[in-house]
């Protein structure tokens, strides 16, 4: 008998500056109860879903951004998604800005279980942007700024009848990340973004957002026989345009169902976590073939070292 997992990938439209959270949840629920009308068993939003792209502002103290993060999770504003997840019976993944008890501050997803408890919980690792103030950019990505890495690293739980791993955003453009989850059985990788189609140091590289998005996904996918779903947050927001192009990608490398607007929209796809094991115990049957011994200087270095 195949194990199936029904996942809605659970696209948003911007949210402006003066959005409140509680609209956001509202939106969210929306999102949430059509996929439990179309046989949904887990519906992944994006990252940083209850607000704006606060890092794209920078100000001087940052405890003036504290009502962007939350301190707790459910939060008082996110706990009637929570409680309709339980009524519906279906699972979830948020992405939110995070500030702990004791001052860290951390882009984070959780996953949660059809009974609405928190499974797991993952710090973003790959933190890109910049950390200070740079007044010639139209607009700032002031995520080291904002966020701390997750000291932690790639995580993958037993949730749905699935091994589940999360990584969000600028993490799906690195093979370590899903490498690292790879060899942990990783079965579904869930990953929420918010990608600028304007790359301010390079921007021969804003035609190819959508190729280089969809390039690094099924080649994670497929190069590690899992589930790949990517989630955006797509559109004008605060005047900055953001790429949709949710998908959920198989682990054959194939996109299986795509978003087609920039706005709230739901992508369903049944995914059969079996046909994972067609790469994982064929072609990338990571004990037979990998050669661990000369792949050291992945983890020794972090740059470049020329060896001439
Ligand atoms: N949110 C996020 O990680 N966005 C990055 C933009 C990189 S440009 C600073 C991304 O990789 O899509």
């Amino acid at each position: 008998m195949s194990r199936i997992i029904t996942v809605g990938a659970a696209q948003l439209g911007p949210i402006q500056k003066e959005h409140t959270k509680t609209s956001a949840v509202d939106r969210l629920i929306a999102l949430m109860r059509q996929a439990s009308t179309n046989g949904c068993d887990l519906v992944v939003f994006p990252e940083l879903a209850l607000t704006t792209f606060f890092p794209r502002w920078f100000v001087d103290d940052i405890t003036e951004a504290d009502h962007w993060y939350e301190t707790s999770m459910p939060s008082p504003v996110t706990q009637p998604l929570f409680d309709e997840a339980r009524r519906l019976s279906i699972g979830f993944s948020l992405g939110y800005a995070e500030l702990t008890p004791d001052g860290h501050r951390f882009n984070t997803q959780i996953l949660v279980e059809k009974d609405g408890s928190v499974v797991a919980k993952y710090h973003k690792v790959h933190i890109p942007g910049h950390e200070h103030h740079e007044p010639d950019r139209p607009f700032q990505h002031a995520e080291r700024y904002y966020f701390e890495p997750g000291p932690e690293g790639f995580g993958v739980w037993k949730a749905f009848g699935a091994r589940v791993g999360m990584m969000i955003c600028n993490d799906r453009r690195w093979p370590e990340t899903y490498r690292v989850m790879g060899l942990k059985g990783v079965e579904m990788i869930l990953c929420g973004y918010n990608t600028p189609i304007h790359y301010v140091p390079d921007p021969s590289q804003d035609i190819l957002q959508g190729f280089h998005n969809a390039l690094v996904m099924q080649s994670g996918a497929y190069q590690n026989g899992s589930w790949v779903v990517g989630v955006a947050k797509g559109g004008v927001e605060e005047g900055v345009d953001s790429l949709g192009q949710t998908c959920i990608v198989a682990p054959s490398g194939q996109i299986v169902a795509q978003a087609y607007t920039t706005g709230d929209e739901l992508v369903v796809a049944r995914c059969d976590l079996d046909w994972c094991s067609r790469y994982k115990d064929t072609l990338f049957n990571f004990d037979k073939y990998r050669r661990p011994e000369v792949y050291g200087s992945i983890t020794a270095q972090k740059g470049v070292i020329f060896e001439d």
